[in-house]
């Protein structure tokens, strides 16, 4: 196995891959000028992405941008549940499949877009008989199954404001999101299947919901007996026995001010609480609509697979917004890869004849363990195009990806973006850009990134710095929500004017862009974001922990594995039990994603005269690497016993 992207061998990389004349051929988007034309006039070229959509009141403004606060089409109006969904009802999509869902104990279901239409209407009708108004919040903690995009179209449909909650998350988790998003109405499942086990959503949630505003907890029956949720009268409400008695009329829409918000979706950052990532209505959903044609190439006969969960952004935008917006067809699926076997994904594959595969590098370095024979046993020619998103893709897995799974035929599209982009920014048009294995390329039309020093001033070509966006563009985030000072901070304080998001690139010879990764505290494992405060809080939760630091280290499946030192309280004897009582402590507090592969116990941390922990050393430490400056170290000693001890440990 290889080690995730490392500049060393990046840099050593000089594989390049040119669209195929067969895939060239069929391109949507096969004019080179487009870069040029959109970068002269970026607010010319979102207009005109903008006509796909269908307004019920055209824009005449494009653009209003006092920075950092941009407005897009701003007296425009349309709904993007009508956009998604309905529009496709009228013009000759009624019966084509809209989301091909698949259980992971087998079951399966479709849903055409005349059949997801009256699901929507129903769910929006049931929203306004519970009371939830435009502009309302409400939290969805849902399991992968069809409920989780009804509910999130009810309530574009309606103009409630959804913020979806990753099942993955704990209880403790969902209180805050919960407090923070001052939500009055919950909708979860009794439980979810996740490789073979249960997920007992509905219990997190009636601890969560202590102490917090939601009224109203909507139930879909998912697991059933097994699931060992009691139902609260007065309070809970069985999703099938309420969508029966809503009226089977249809639910006009409700029109929406392009800046209206669609969503919140929380987020890691470098403090201890998650943003809530505010997205308008129209740009996000012009954002995502475009990249469906220009980073995706989608056709009416497509059949577009994006594996992520819908409790993050990727779901959002390329399982929810960006397809249905396209009028594309969606696979779904709940469970995971290796449920009930490893061969799951392929079977997927073969059964629907999917099209377009997107996933992680995580996933492809988990497949790249399991064997190639496991892929090649199936009938993988359906695949045209295959995507990668959520972390830095090595080289070696990026040859694997074009090897084995898409045979040397398919592009692969490396999208580098985030919570807070809402869509693509980074990454191949696949008709028109020559890849280069563990590169995400350059910007799509109409997005303007640079790679600048420490100062703010760009870097020349063959060398690297800080990753930022230069222009507004239209699926940017908004705000984060109830704190615009955070916003305003985190993305605009560094480099006056400039979107910084975080990460570091390198830009080379042909100035292409190559990730590096976070350059703050957020760890990436296995392509989800952790904020190393978030951990570090949780440990200090428990009674037994005086201090704590954490860090990501290399990891070779997960990108990144989390490392935890911790200082034990006065009189705390240190154990392996504790060790695992620790982790399971932050499981408990954020979630089973945060928790640390290793905790390692110290009389003191690393910190500078100035008591600041240096997570450098830690991470030089963890990651076996000879130590950097140890001289400003207050106590050079500790340094050594932790190295020790790691050592030890291996
Ligand atoms: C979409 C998503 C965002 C962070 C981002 C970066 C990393 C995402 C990447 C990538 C290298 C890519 N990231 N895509 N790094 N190449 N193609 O993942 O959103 O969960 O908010 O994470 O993920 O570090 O800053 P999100």
């Amino acid at each position: 196995m290889t080690e995730p992207n490392n500049l060393d061998t990046l840099l050593k990389e000089n594989r390049t891959f040119e669209p195929s004349a067969a895939f060239i051929a069929q391109a949507t988007v096969t004019d080179e000028s487009v870069y040029q034309s959109a970068s002269e006039d970026p607010q010319a070229y979102w207009a005109q992405q903008a006509s796909y959509l269908s307004w019920s009141k055209p824009f005449s403004t494009i653009l209003e941008w006092d920075p950092p606060h941009a407005k897009w089409f701003s007296d425009g109006v349309l709904n993007v549940a009508y956009n998604t969904v309905d529009r496709h009802r009228e013009n000759g999509r009624k019966n084509k499949a809209a989301i091909i869902w698949e259980g992971e104990p087998g079951d399966s279901k479709i849903l055409t877009y005349d059949m997801l239409g009256r699901e929507v209407d129903k769910a929006a009708h049931m929203l306004i008989h519970l009371g939830v108004k435009k502009g309302d919040r409400v939290v969805i903690y849902l399991p992968m199954i069809p409920e989780l995009p009804i509910s999130m179209l009810a309530c574009a449909k309606i103009g409630a404001i959804h913020t979806v909650v990753f099942g993955g998350f704990s209880a403790s988790s969902l209180k805050d999101r919960i407090i923070d998003a001052d939500a009055r109405l919950l909708i979860t499942a009794d439980a979810g299947f996740r490789r073979g086990g249960i997920v007992p959503l509905k219990q997190n949630v009636d601890q969560a919901i202590i102490d917090t505003p939601i009224e109203k907890v909507v139930v879909v029956q998912r697991v059933g007996a097994d699931a060992h949720s009691t139902m609260i009268d007065g309070r809970d409400l069985l999703w099938h026995k309420l969508i029966e008695t809503m009226p089977k009329t249809p639910f006009a829409p409700e029109p929406m001010h392009a800046e209206d918000t669609l969503f919140i979706l929380y987020t890691s950052g470098t403090t201890g609480k998650p943003k809530g990532i505010v997205h308008s209505s129209a740009g996000y959903l012009v954002g995502a609509n475009t990249s469906m044609r220009t980073v995706f190439d989608i056709k009416d006969d497509d059949v577009f697979w994006c594996t992520a969960d819908i409790g993050w952004i990727t779901g959002h935008t390329y399982l929810v917004y960006g397809p249905l917006s396209a009028g594309a067809t969606v696979v779904m699926y709940e469970g995971a890869p290796d449920a009930p076997d490893r061969h799951r994904f392929w079977n997927i594959i073969e059964k629907y004849g999917v099209s377009i595969f997107y996933t992680a590098p995580t996933s492809i370095r988990t497949f790249m363990k399991w064997g190639h024979d496991i892929p090649q046993s199936h009938d993988l020619s359906t695949l045209r195009l295959m995507g990668t998103v959520g972390e830095p893709i090595n080289p070696e897995a990026w040859m694997w990806y074009h090897e084995h799974i898409g045979h040397g035929r398919c592009p692969i599209v490396d999208t580098w973006w985030q919570t807070e982009t809402g869509c693509a920014m980074i990454a191949p048009l696949p008709g028109l850009i020559k890849t280069k294995p563990g590169s995400a390329t350059k910007a799509v039309p109409g997005i303007a990134v640079d790679v600048v020093d420490d100062n703010g001033t760009p870097v020349t070509p063959g060398h690297g710095g800080n990753l930022v966006i230069t222009k507004p563009w239209p699926s940017m985030l908004r705000t984060v929500w109830g704190d615009d000072e955070r916003f305003r901070k985190t993305y605009f304080g560094q480099f006056s004017g400039m979107y910084f998001p975080g990460d570091g690139a390198h830009l080379d010879e042909e100035k292409y862009i190559w990730i590096l990764g976070r350059i703050d505290d957020v760890m990436n494992v296995s392509g989800h974001r952790i904020g190393t405060m978030e951990v570090e809080s949780a440990l200090v939760d428990h009674p037994a922990v005086a201090e704590a630091a954490v860090i990501g280290r290399a990891h070779d499946v997960k990108g990144q594995a989390i490392t935890a030192f911790v200082t034990v309280r006065d009189g705390v004897k240190t154990s392996p039990e504790l060790m695992t009582e620790l982790k399971n402590h932050v499981v408990v507090k954020i979630g089973a994603m945060a928790r640390p592969e290793e905790i390692l116990f110290t009389a003191e941390l690393p910190k500078t005269r100035s008591a600041k922990i240096m997570r450098r050393l830690l991470r030089d430490i963890a990651e076996g690497r000879a130590l950097g400056d140890t001289t400003t170290l207050a106590d050079p000693s500790v340094v050594d016993s932790l190295k020790l001890q790691y050592q030890d440990k291996e």
